[in-house]
């Protein structure tokens, strides 16, 4: 099963900064660790910061892969244009963020991507990319 995993905007910081809200490991250090436990995926990986490359790499990844975990970052709250990718793609898209949504800013409790994703997961740090892989396994 290929699955496709898209982080947004200033995920590649992952590991930098702000390690309270988002850990202190690296996407790349934690892609390996997924690599490792779900042997029976075949995993690519792509971030960008561009809105568009996220909206044409769902597009390519819709179409190629069988399932999408799509963290849109700050995107989320603010693009349609995602919002419209995640819902004309035929892969199930499973929403991901690292931290609790629910305990930040307002602004962060409005999501695009959610209305056309199969489910969401947040809260549960880098944890919930792993959660969303096991989703896909369970169908
Ligand atoms: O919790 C998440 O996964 C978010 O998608 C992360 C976004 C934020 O805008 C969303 O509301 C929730 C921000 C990603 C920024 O990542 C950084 C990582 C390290 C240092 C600075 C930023």
């Amino acid at each position: 099963m290929k699955i496709a995993i898209i982080n947004g905007p200033n995920l590649n910081l992952l590991g930098s900064r702000e390690p309270d809200l988002y850990g202190s490991t690296t996407f790349e250090a934690y892609l390996e660790e997924l690599r490792k436990a779900f042997p029976e995926l075949e995993l690519s990986y792509f971030q960008s910061n561009v809105e568009g490359e996220l909206v044409n790499h769902i597009q390519q990844a819709g179409a190629a892969a069988d399932g999408i975990v799509l963290n849109a970052a700050a995107y989320t709250h603010t693009s349609v244009a995602i919002g419209d990718a995640v819902k004309a793609v035929k892969a199930p898209v499973v929403e991901v963020h690292i931290s609790n949504l629910a305990t930040r800013e307002p602004f962060r409790h409005v999501s695009h991507v959610s209305a056309g994703a199969k489910g969401v997961i947040f809260g549960f740090g880098l944890s919930g990319y792993a959660l969303a892989l096991q989703s896909f396994l369970q169908d």
